[in-house]
């Protein structure tokens, strides 16, 4: 079955949790034990990548290595036209609908759209929101940060991305945010769409998870919680727990 279907298909019996390792933030052999440990907590998908652009041979020798190791589905969640692999499952074609500069909307996305052709990877489409604080993604993305406070704007893009074609809507608050996407919003935006809805950036606790899964996120991302723990499968168990057992 393809990703997308097999999203859906868990998305519609339960909250999904899906680990972003990002493979500038440590080497190869960590990014392995990190996917190793995230599977046996019980996540559901391994996203690889970042809004750190890293080569085409990075990306491959840690997919292909996490591979070996795992058997959990491997989605690449590209932060330029170069972080693409063979060895993924699947590749969200994401645009960052919020970006000042088109580069982010369409220009990585043409640049990468013939080699994506070539390996005949599955290209999920991914209309991608940058919300204030917005992090390092919100920097290097140039975005036009979406106000975390009022739910406006985060509907209308969300509507936008979906009326586009988008499979998935991603609310993204920043990689390491001091604080995650309002779960106001997400239940604004929730209410609003059809196309599964993606959460992340600052979930590190089972508290926010689960308020974030609660408010009607189909999917919760974590990622800076694993690159910090020393154990990570005992940090990651009690928040995939939390977001499993949310109605
Ligand atoms: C970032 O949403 C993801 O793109 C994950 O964020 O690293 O804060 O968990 P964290």
């Amino acid at each position: 079955m393809k990703i997308y279907s097999q999203i859906c298909e868990l998305a519609r019996n339960r909250k999904v949790h899906m680990t972003l390792i990002d493979p500038a933030s440590q080497d190869i052999s960590r990014s392995t034990e990190i996917a190793v440990e995230a599977e046996r907590a019980g996540t559901d998908f391994l996203m690889i990548g970042g809004s750190t652009s890293i080569d085409m041979k990075s990306m491959d020798d840690t997919i292909e290595n996490i591979k070996k190791k795992t058997t959990k589905p491997v989605i690449i969640f590209p932060g330029s036209s170069s972080m693409i692999s063979g060895h993924a499952d699947a590749i969200y074609f994401m645009s960052l609908l919020n970006s000042r500069n088109p580069d982010f909307i369409v220009g990585h996305q043409v640049k990468a759209a013939p080699y994506l052709k070539k390996m005949g990877i599955e290209t999920i489409p991914m209309g991608y929101l940058v919300f204030d604080p917005g992090m390092t993604v919100g920097k290097v993305g140039e975005a036009d940060l979406i106000d975390n406070k009022k739910e406006d704007s985060a509907i209308a893009y969300s509507l936008a991305a979906q009326m586009m074609g988008m499979k998935l809507i991603y609310l993204e608050a920043g990689s390491g945010a001091p604080v995650t996407v309002n779960p106001k919003i997400v239940r604004a935006v929730k209410s609003q769409i059809d196309v599964p809805l993606i959460v992340g950036g600052g979930i590190r606790t089972r508290e926010s998870a689960s308020l974030i899964a609660k408010a009607g996120a189909d999917i919760v991302v974590t990622g800076t919680i694993v690159e910090k723990a020393d154990k990570v499968y005992d940090a990651l168990k009690p928040i995939i727990q939390e977001i499993k057992s949310v109605q």
